[in-house]
């Protein structure tokens, strides 16, 4: 069954999209990245991938939330919308950082499958993909690219198996989950496995090797869906950006645990700028 080629993520497999900023460029030309999450208690899930898209380029981000806040005072750069507002506005969207699974989070992701947007789904959106089948098909029928981003578990709940048996055989579920949805998957945690939908590229995936034990931390994950969601917007082809999110975001992990002498402590928010000036210094 795993017929195709594998490789490990290097920054050739993406190097073509690193341009520098033409002198004459504005917001407009870098894409407008939107965030729909942030059920109560979770806000900070949304807040994080929002920090994460502003910081690696998205020339605006907006976060729908469904917690309504009026400003995030650490980054008043971003702009609260209601989730509808956010996603009338974007040109990349990402769904599900602390979304929760309440029937309005529910009402937002049949939103965000209906789009013509790049989508990644992240987090509750796949546990809500994973509780409704009729909507887990609509993925293998959207015509704009798709993104899903689950960790083991969320990865079983979709595939309706045991995290021990996704576990097991990692690089088999990745593969077989971009079959079933036609989306580009990365299978999180150590050695993340990203697989290419059949109809794009049958049946290759790559093996990433940067990260450390340091990423196992709250809205790691978060991060890394805000990373992809800018790249995006910016108008990176969907294989590109997740390949090049997924190493960024080990390798700011490991930039962080070299200056830190050790793994521990490392939090979330701290990739976001580790992220953006390795990407800067690949730029
Ligand atoms: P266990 O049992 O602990 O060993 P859930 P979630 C397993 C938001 N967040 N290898 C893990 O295993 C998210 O965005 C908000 C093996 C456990 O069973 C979501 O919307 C934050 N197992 C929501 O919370 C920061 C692994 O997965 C299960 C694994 C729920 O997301 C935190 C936990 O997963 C969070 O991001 C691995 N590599 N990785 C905020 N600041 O607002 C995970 N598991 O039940 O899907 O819960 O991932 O926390
Ligand atoms: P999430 O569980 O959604 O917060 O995502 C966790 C993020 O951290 C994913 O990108 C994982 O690949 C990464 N991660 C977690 N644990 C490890 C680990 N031990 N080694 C490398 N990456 C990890
Ligand atoms: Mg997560």
């Amino acid at each position: 069954q795993i017929a195709a080629s594998g490789a490990t993520v290097a920054p050739e497999l993406f190097a073509s999209r690193l341009r520098p900023r033409r002198h004459d460029s504005h917001k407009g030309s870098y894409g407008s990245a939107a965030i729909l999450g942030g059920a109560p208690g979770m806000a900070g899930a949304a807040l994080l991938a929002g920090h994460a898209a502003l910081k690696l380029g998205s020339g605006r981000v907006y976060v729908g939330m469904i917690e309504r806040l009026a400003v995030d005072p650490a980054q008043p750069e971003l702009m609260l919308r209601t989730p509808d507002d956010a996603l009338r506005l974007a040109t990349a969207l990402a769904v599900g950082p602390g979304l929760g699974q309440s029937d309005a989070a529910l009402a937002l992701l049949r939103q965000a499958l209906a789009t013509d947007l790049p989508v990644v789904f992240d987090a509750d959106a796949l546990n809500l993909l994973a509780a409704h089948p009729v909507l887990f098909k609509q993925l293998a029928r959207r015509r704009a690219p798709t993104l899903l981003t689950p960790h083991p578990a969320e990865a079983a709940r979709l595939l309706a198996t045991t995290t021990d048996a996704v576990q097991a055989d990692r690089l088999g579920h990745a593969l077989d989950l971009a079959r079933l949805t036609r989306a580009h998957v990365v299978l999180k945690g150590c050695g993340s496995v990203i697989a290419a939908p059949p109809d794009q590229d049958s049946g290759r995936w790559w093996i990433n090797t940067t990260g450390n034990a340091g990423l196992a931390t709250a809205g790691s994950g978060d991060v890394l869906t805000g990373i992809a969601v800018a790249l995006l917007a910016q108008g990176w082809p969907a294989d590109s950006a997740l390949l090049a999110a997924v190493h960024l975001h080990g390798a700011a992990a490991d930039e962080l645990a070299e200056r830190l002498g050790g793994n521990i402590g490392i939090v979330a928010g701290d990739l976001i700028d580790a992220a953006r000036d390795i990407f800067n210094r690949w730029i």
